[in-house]
C-alpha cells in the first residue's frame, strides 16, 4: 500500500482532510457536494414524484441546503452592528521596555499580525455608514503571548462614567420601542431625553456633535483606548498609559450635508473606501502613540484619571508615536471574518493591566457575555478569526460546536492522569500576573467627587474648534434637537449646554426659537449613595491649566497627500483629449484616483476623434463621493455639460461642500454657469486659489489645494447660521 501522508497526530483521515479542505471551501471549480461530503449530481431541481409532482421529503440535498439557508443569520453586535474590517500588521518603532513586559512591545521591528474592525455604534447591520456616530476602532493583535485586543473609538471619551448606565445608553440612542424609528440616529427624542439628564455626557456630546461623527473615512480618523489602561514592566512597576491611532493621511470629514446624501447614493462608501484602498495598495496606516504617567502621579491632574469622560490633555502629557498600524489584506469572507471576530477588552497579555475605571471594569464582564448568544456559546475563541497565533492548552471542555479534539483523560488541575498538564506558567515564563495594588475600601455603590466636573473639557474641546468647526457643531446641534419633538427635552439640553459655553447655547436657542433657558436645580443624576439629589452639583473649576489644545481641532491636522483621494473629471463629445490626459496622468502620479463621467456609459470621442472611455454617468455617480471635480478643456463639450442639470448641480455641491473645483480653460464656463463669481479684493473672479477654486492653474497647484482637503471659508461666505 502506498504510503499516506500523515498530519502530526498521524492521523491519515485528518491528512487527507486537510488535502481535501480548500477544495470543501473555496468554491474553485471542484464538484459541488453535500455538507457530509457527497457529490451533488443535480443542484437545480428538487426530488420530486414525476416532472409536475409534488416534493419528496428525501431530499435530502434540498433539506440540508434550505435548512442552512434558513440559519445563515446570527444575531447582530447589539452596539457597532455595522463595521467593515481587514487585515495588516502592527510594527513597533520604538521600545516601550521600560514601561511593560508585553513582549510584542520590546524590540523595535518587531511585527504582529493583526485584524482591525471598524464601526458605527446605534444601526443596524444593514445601516448607513455615514450617520452622525462615534466610530469602533477595534484591534485584535495576535501577539506571540497570545491575543490582546484593543477595543477603541474614534473619540477619546465616552458618553457615561459607569457601565451600569450603558443598557440605558443604548435603549436611548437605538430606534424607538414603539415604531422602531429613527435608524442609525441620535436626533431623536428617547436619545435627548436621556442625555439631557445626563451632564456627565455633554463631553462626548461635543464631539458626536462635531464633523469626528461623520468621517471621509476610516482611513482618516483617530483611535483612542479611551479608558486609562496600565502597562507593568519587568521590575513590576506600573504606568498608567492612554492609547493612540494617529492616521498619516490626517483627520478628515465630510459636511453633515454631504453625510447625509451618500447615505443615500452609497451607504456602503466607508467600507468601499476601505476595501478599494487596499485592493489599489493604497494601504492605510496610522501611528500608534502613548500617553504614559508614572504611578505616582495618578494624582496630578485636575480630573481623574478613571473617568472615561476625560482626556489627558496633550500640552500635559505628550503623545509619543512608538509604533505604526497598517492594513495590507482584506478579508476573504465578510461574514467569517468581519462577523464573526469577537474583542474583547479583557484579552490582555502579559504588560497590560486594567485601571478601575468603572465603565472598563464593566466592559470587563459585557463582551464575553454578548459573544455567548451572539455566536452560540462558549467556544467562539475557536472560530478561525478568533484563535491566537500560540496554542491553547486548559481544562475547557465540551460545549456547542466544539472544535478542538481533546485527548487522554485529564480534564482537571491538578492532576496526575495528564502529567500535571497543562502547568501553570510563572511570571518568569511568561504567566499572566495581575499587577498588585492595594485597596483598603468600604464597599459601596457610588462615585468618586473626582468625576463631577462635568463640562470642564467640554468646554475645553469646544474652545479648541476652529470658526467652521464651531458652526458645524451648533448647525448638528440645531438639527439634532430640530429633530426632537418634546420642548422642555430641547431646552433642558440647551440649558446643558450653557453650562458649556453662553454663546453656543445662545445660538442653538436662537435656531430652536427659544432663549436659553435657567440651568434645572439639578443637573446631576449621579448621586453619592448619602448625598441628598438635590444638594448635588455638578463641579466647573475656575481656571483649567490648558484652556486651547490643538490637538483637539481637525483644523491642525496633517494636510500634505493627496493619496487616495477621488477626483472626478467631467466630460462630454469634444472634450480636449490632451487636456484631459495631461491632468489624468498627474493626478495618477500622485496616488490619487480619476474616474470620468459623462452623461453615458461606453465612450466619448474626443475633439482628436479618439475614444474616451467613460467610468460613472451623472446618473449613477454624484458629486458627494469625490473629493474633487476637474473640467477639462474643449468648447463642445463644456457647453453640452452646461446644459444638464445634472452637471450643474454636481458643480454647486462641490461649492457648497468647499472642495476642490477646477476647470481648464473653455472648462471654466461651465463653472461660471454653476457656482456665483467671488468678490476678491475688488475684483470679481472666479478662479480663486484660496478658496480653492483653479483655473488654468497648475498641476502643482492642484495638488496642494487638493490636499487641503476643504476650503471652509467659502461656507463662511454663506452665512451658514442664518
Ligand atoms: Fe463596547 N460593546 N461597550 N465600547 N464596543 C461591544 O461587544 C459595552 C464601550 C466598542 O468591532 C459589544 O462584541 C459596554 C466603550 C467597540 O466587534 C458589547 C460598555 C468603547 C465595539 C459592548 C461599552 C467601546 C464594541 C457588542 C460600557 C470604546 C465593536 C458586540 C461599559 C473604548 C467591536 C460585541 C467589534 C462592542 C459592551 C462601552 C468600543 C455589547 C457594556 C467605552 C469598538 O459587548
Amino acid at each position: 500500500m502506498a504510503k499516506q501522508k500523515t498530519n502530526e497526530n498521524g492521523s491519515e483521515r485528518d491528512a487527507k482532510k486537510a488535502d481535501l479542505e480548500k477544495n470543501t471551501v473555496s468554491g474553485d471549480g471542484h464538484f459541488h457536494t453535500s455538507n457530509h461530503g457527497v457529490r451533488i449530481n443535480d443542484d437545480q431541481n428538487s426530488l420530486k414524484t414525476g416532472e409536475r409532482g409534488p416534493t419528496l421529503l428525501e431530499d435530502f440535498h434540498f433539506r440540508e441546503k434550505m435548512t442552512h439557508f434558513d440559519h445563515e443569520r446570527i444575531p447582530e453586535r447589539i452596539v457597532h452592528a455595522r463595521g467593515s474590517a481587514a487585515h495588516g500588521y502592527f510594527e513597533l518603532t520604538k521600545s516601550l521596555s521600560e514601561y511593560t513586559r508585553a513582549a510584542f512591545l520590546q524590540e523595535p521591528g518587531t511585527r504582529t499580525p493583526v485584524f482591525v474592525r471598524f464601526s458605527t455604534v446605534a444601526g443596524s447591520r444593514g445601516s448607513t455608514d455615514l450617520a452622525r456616530d462615534a466610530r469602533g476602532f477595534a484591534v485584535k493583535f495576535y501577539t506571540e503571548e497570545g491575543n490582546y485586543d484593543l477595543v477603541g473609538n474614534n473619540i477619546p471619551v465616552f458618553f457615561i462614567q459607569d457601565a451600569m448606565k450603558f443598557p440605558d445608553l443604548v435603549h436611548a440612542v437605538k430606534p424607538e420601542p414603539d415604531n422602531e424609528m429613527p435608524q442609525a440616529a441620535s436626533a431623536h427624542d428617547t436619545f435627548w431625553d436621556f442625555i439631557s439628564l445626563m451632564p456627565e455626557s455633554m463631553h462626548m456630546i461635543m464631539w458626536t456633535m462635531s464633523d469626528r461623527a461623520i468621517p471621509r473615512s476610516y482611513r482618516m480618523m483617530e483611535g483612542f483606548g479611551v479608558h486609562t489602561f496600565k502597562f507593568i514592566n519587568d521590575s513590576n512597576e506600573a504606568f498608567f498609559v492612554k492609547f493612540h491611532w494617529k492616521p498619516v493621511l490626517g483627520v478628515h470629514s465630510v459636511t453633515w450635508e454631504e453625510a447625509q446624501l451618500i447615505s443615500g447614493k452609497d451607504p456602503d462608501f466607508h467600507r468601499r473606501d476601505l476595501w478599494e484602498a487596499i485592493e489599489q495598495g493604497h494601504f492605510p496606516e496610522w501611528n500608534f502613540g502613548v500617553q504614559i504617567v508614572p504611578e505616582k502621579d495618578e494624582h496630578k491632574f485636575d480630573f481623574d484619571l478613571l473617568d472615561p469622560t476625560k482626556i489627558i490633555p496633550e500640552e500635559l502629557v505628550p503623545v509619543e508615536i512608538v509604533g505604526k498600524l497598517v492594513l495590507d489584506r482584506n478579508p476573504d469572507n465578510f461574514f467569517a471574518e468581519t462577523e464573526q471576530v469577537a474583542f474583547h477588552p479583557g484579552h490582555i497579555v502579559p504588560g497590560i493591566d486594567f485601571t478601575n475605571d468603572p465603565l472598563l471594569q464593566g466592559r470587563l464582564f459585557s463582551y464575553t457575555d454578548t459573544q455567548l448568544i451572539r455566536l452560540g456559546g462558549p467556544n467562539f475563541q475557536e472560530i478561525p478569526i478568533n484563535r491566537p497565533v500560540v496554542p491553547v492548552r486548559n481544562n475547557q471542555r465540551d460545549g456547542h460546536m466544539r472544535q478542538t479534539i481533546n485527548r487522554g483523560k485529564s480534564s482537571y488541575h491538578p492532576n496526575t492522569t495528564g502529567g500535571g498538564c497543562p502547568f501553570q506558567a510563572k511570571m518568569s515564563e511568561g504567566g499572566f500576573v495581575s499587577h498588585t495594588e492595594k485597596i483598603d475600601a468600604v464597599k459601596i455603590r457610588a462615585r468618586s467627587q473626582s468625576f463631577f466636573d462635568h463640562f470642564s473639557q467640554a468646554a475645553l474641546f469646544y474652545n479648541s474648534q476652529s470658526d467652521i468647526e464651531k458652526i458645524h457643531i451648533i448647525q448638528a446641534l440645531r438639527f439634532e434637537l430640530g429633530k426632537v419633538k418634546d420642548p422642555g427635552i430641547r431646552k433642558r439640553v440647551v440649558a446643558m449646554l450653557s453650562q458649556v459655553d453662553q454663546s453656543l447655547a445662545g445660538q442653538v436657542a436662537e435656531g430652536l426659537g427659544f432663549v436659553v433657558p435657567d440651568v434645572p436645580a439639578h443637573l446631576n443624576q449621579s448621586i453619592p449613595a448619602d448625598g441628598n439629589p438635590d444638594d448635588f452639583q455638578p463641579q466647573k473649576s475656575a481656571q483649567k491649566e490648558v484652556q486651547v489644545s490643538q490637538a483637539l481641532s481637525m483644523a491642525n491636522t496633517v494636510k500634505n497627500s493627496i493619496k487616495s483621494r477621488r477626483i472626478a473629471i467631467l466630460v462630454s463629445e469634444g472634450v480636449d483629449e490632451v487636456s484631459l490626459n495631461t491632468m489624468k496622468e498627474i493626478i495618477e502620479d500622485a496616488s490619487a484616483e480619476t474616474k470620468i463621467l459623462a452623461s453615458h456609459l461606453g465612450f466619448v470621442s474626443s475633439d482628436s476623434d479618439s475614444l474616451i472611455a467613460v467610468d460613472e454617468t451623472f446618473s449613477t455617480s454624484s458629486s458627494v463621493l469625490f473629493d474633487a471635480v476637474f473640467v477639462p478643456h474643449g468648447h463642445k463639450s463644456s457647453d453640452k455639460l452646461q446644459k444638464d442639470e445634472r452637471v450643474l448641480n454636481f458643480i454647486r455641491e462641490m461649492y457648497r461642500h468647499s472642495k476642490v473645483i477646477a476647470a481648464d480653460r473653455s472648462g471654466a464656463d461651465l463653472l461660471h454657469a454653476a457656482i456665483p463669481k467671488i468678490s476678491v479684493q475688488g475684483e470679481t473672479r472666479l478662479d480663486n486659489l484660496a478658496n480653492g477654486i483653479l483655473i488654468n492653474r497648475t498641476a502643482k497647484e492642484f495638488i496642494e489645494a487638493l490636499s487641503q482637503h476643504r476650503f471652509w471659508d467659502r461656507e463662511k461666505m454663506l452665512n451658514p447660521l442664518d
